[in-house]
């Protein structure tokens, strides 16, 4: 028989999923489920290296599993499970820290982009945070990580550290590969559409997010901004507005471009952006039904995220022990 391939892949714990984190990611772990073995993680311990309310963290970690689990992630299928439950992810933080440069870090532009936009608390954990990241891919041996392009870079140092050390200890950890999808890779701002949508953005009508409810999604695209031209067509240089709502538009309904084009030829912004915001409702109708029954069934929650552990740490501590070896420590007592 042959050996199905295995997926890793996190989310931050941050806020409620925006349109672009389902689009770019989530939607794609619900998608390989059935092909591979999936290891999915809410990863909270990424969360702190920005500054959190310790109650809304709590609560916010089991609405992202509940919001996963509605976005299609079966918790029977994929090993679903909250980073700081497991402690292997800190073990295994150590030993790449102790393979990863000080210059290569700097070159994160995540870790620029996060210092600037918090100058009073650039701790090391956000300097350190791909090596954390690194370790939650490795130790799941992951062949392949679906991600958002903007977490390409952190995928390319988990890449040259599992490199370094195969290199240095013998060959032992899986290289992974991005599983970047076609569409809705960059989800952009629809305030600013040369900006990525983000859960963490101050201004609420840039973001879609995932429970908004009907009416305020409609008047988020209404708002969105766009040129100053009236044709719906593709061109993300010079018309990256509408070029975004074009994109949300066709990973939505599997539409293309030019099917995009002849339909809405003659009709203006007003008639599209309608049309876009409608159709996000839609999609994320079903998906807000299944959030509001899973988050009332605290006790289901926790059954499902104390299974995922268990299938988690299973793999986990396969790798970190033979890593221990590796790298020269006595086996425990
Ligand atoms: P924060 O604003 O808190 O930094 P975020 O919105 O960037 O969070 P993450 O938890 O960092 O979200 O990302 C989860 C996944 O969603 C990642 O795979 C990331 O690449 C993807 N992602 C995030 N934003 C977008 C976007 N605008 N378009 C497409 N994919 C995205
Ligand atoms: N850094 C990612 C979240 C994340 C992740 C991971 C993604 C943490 N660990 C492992 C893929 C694989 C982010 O901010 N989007």
């Amino acid at each position: 028989m042959e050996t199905k391939k295995t997926i890793f892949s996190g989310i931050q714990p941050t806020a409620v999923f925006t349109l672009g984190n389902f689009l770019g990611a989530i939607k794609n772990w619900g998608a390989l489920q059935d092909s591979f073995d999936c290891v999915y993680s809410i990863v909270d311990m990424h969360a702190i290296t920005v500054r959190q309310d310790a109650a809304k963290l709590r609560e916010q970690t089991l609405k992202s599993y509940a919001l996963t689990m509605a976005c299609g992630i079966d918790p029977e299928k994929s090993a679903l499970f909250i980073q700081s439950h497991n402690p292997h992810h800190a073990e295994m933080n150590w030993i790449l820290s102790c393979n990863t440069q000080f210059g290569e870090l700097s070159r994160m532009t995540q870790f620029k982009d996060k210092s600037e936009k918090h100058p009073d608390d650039i701790n090391a954990g956000l300097f350190t945070y791909p090596v954390l990241m690194a370790g939650d891919i490795l130790l799941y041996q992951a062949d392949l990580v679906p991600i958002g392009i903007d977490q390409k870079q952190h995928l390319e140092l988990a890449r040259n550290v599992a490199e370094r050390f195969n290199f240095r200890y013998g060959d032992f950890f899986t290289v992974p590969e991005p599983y970047i999808g076609e569409t809705g890779a960059k989800i952009m701002s629809l305030q600013d559409p040369t900006k990525k949508m983000s859960k963490s953005d101050d201004n609420p009508n840039a973001s879609v997010y995932i429970l908004d409810d009907r009416n305020s999604i409609i008047n988020k695209f209404k708002r969105a901004v766009t040129d100053s031209e009236t044709e719906v067509r593709f061109d993300a240089e010079k018309k990256p507005g509408i070029s975004n709502l074009m994109t949300i538009f066709s990973a939505c309904t599997g539409k293309s471009f030019d099917e995009i084009e002849k339909t809405f030829s003659g009709h203006g912004y007003g008639d599209f952006k309608s049309a876009v915001g409608e159709t996000v409702a839609d999609c994320l109708k079903p998906i807000q039904d299944k959030y509001n029954s899973f988050i009332k069934d605290r006790d289901y929650l926790k059954n499902c995220y104390t299974e995922g552990l268990k299938k988690a740490m299973k793999i986990s501590g396969k790798t970190l022990s033979k890593a221990y070896r590796k790298v020269g420590f006595v086996d425990k007592p």
